[in-house]
């Protein structure tokens, strides 16, 4: 039997290896691992640990915390802030960078998370993760806000750990995407999948079909054709889901394909939409790229967006290439002048 390939030997076979992942980096995802690992432990707790239901508090984005939003962040946080690989962090869940403290030494990287994604599932047992992003701090003293405004293409690092049936996490440092399932006897994660693939073509889409009153023309049209299966001009019959959990709608599409949207829409004009391009839409979309699918705004590559503040919204759509392509293409069709701010 082949030897299991723990997170720890990939990290140290891929450092070794030439124009690969320096040792700094190395260290930061282990300890970002490290975290999700434990984060893992407090989810699995659930009713039997102080971690179910509100926390009795908002974040920046006036959404209400959950208790894990909090414990998940304050982990993520504990366990990289000693390293000396880190220079700042930014979360979903705090107004202001993390600088790390001058008791400790600082490194050349910034995280960036979205502590527990889709927390609206925490207290039914659905599945919920935690997404990261790693970029490379600019040269120049200090560290600031603005360090952080780097577009999606920038990024050095990106990934997410899924906290479901499995464990599960998945990384990309620009050559693919792997997996790696934690395993809960040994305590380590083992690779389980490399090379992840998207197929180019589908027959499944997410989106909250209840905001479809809310849309847009391009993607009331896309939703439409697909809804008329092979009656319809797409000659198919496509299947739905919508899990409410970015992490697992993308987990799922990296299995098996699909697209995934959650577009601009009439509730609230002037936002471009709901999910955050730092913590969920630019990593989410560097691992669709990496393998092979593709991540627009209904007009620009998400990877090419130049953010202009940390907690930016954006309109995504990502997944499975030629069905990306198609919704794109309905946007840049519509005579209205689709309303992709
Ligand atoms: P969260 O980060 O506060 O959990 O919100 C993001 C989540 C995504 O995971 C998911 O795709 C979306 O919100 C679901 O939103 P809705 O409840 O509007 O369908
Ligand atoms: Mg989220």
């Amino acid at each position: 039997m082949a030897a299991k390939i723990s997170l720890s030997r990939y990290l140290v076979e891929q450092q070794r290896m030439e124009g690969h992942i320096p040792a700094e980096l190395r260290l930061l995802l282990e300890v970002v691992a490290r975290a999700s690992k434990s984060i893992s432990q407090s989810v699995n707790k659930g009713a039997l640990g102080d971690v179910m239901g509100g926390a009795d508090s908002e974040n920046i984005q006036g959404e209400m915390q959950k208790k894990l939003d909090i414990i998940a962040n304050e982990v993520l946080i504990e366990a990289n802030e000693w390293g000396g690989h880190l220079a700042a962090m930014a979360s979903e869940e705090m107004e202001g960078i993390y600088v790390v403290p001058n008791r400790y030494p600082q490194g050349e990287y910034l995280l960036l998370f979205d502590p527990l994604d889709g927390s609206s599932n925490i207290d039914v047992n659905v599945s919920i993760g935690t997404i990261f992003s790693v970029l490379k701090k600019p040269e120049g003293v200090g560290v600031s806000e603005q360090d952080f405004l780097q577009p999606g293409c920038k990024q050095v690092a990106a990934g997410y750990c899924i906290f479901g049936p499995q464990t599960t996490l998945a990384l990309t440092v620009g050559d693919g995407v792997v997996m790696f399932t934690l395993d809960r006897e040994q305590g380590s994660f083992i690779l389980t999948e490399e090379n992840v693939r998207i197929p180019d073509d589908t027959q499944e889409f997410a989106i909250n079909m209840s905001n479809m009153r809310h849309w847009d023309a391009p993607i009331k049209r896309y939703i439409d054709e697909c809804l008329q299966g092979t009656e319809g001009p797409r000659g198919k019959d496509f299947n739905m889901r919508w899990i409410a959990s970015m992490v697992a709608d993308v987990h799922r599409i990296l299995t098996r394909g699909g697209i995934f949207m959650y577009p601009w829409d009439k509730r609230e004009p002037g936002k471009p939409g709901k999910l955050r391009l730092m913590y969920e839409a630019n990593p989410m979309s560097w691992l669709i790229e990496q393998a092979g699918g593709a991540a627009t705004n209904g007009k620009t590559r998400i990877l090419d967006l130049q953010p202009t503040k940390l907690h930016e919204r954006v309109s995504v759509i990502l997944g499975s290439k030629n069905e990306v392509e198609r919704v794109t293409a309905y946007h840049s069709e519509a005579v209205d002048g689709a309303a992709v701010v």
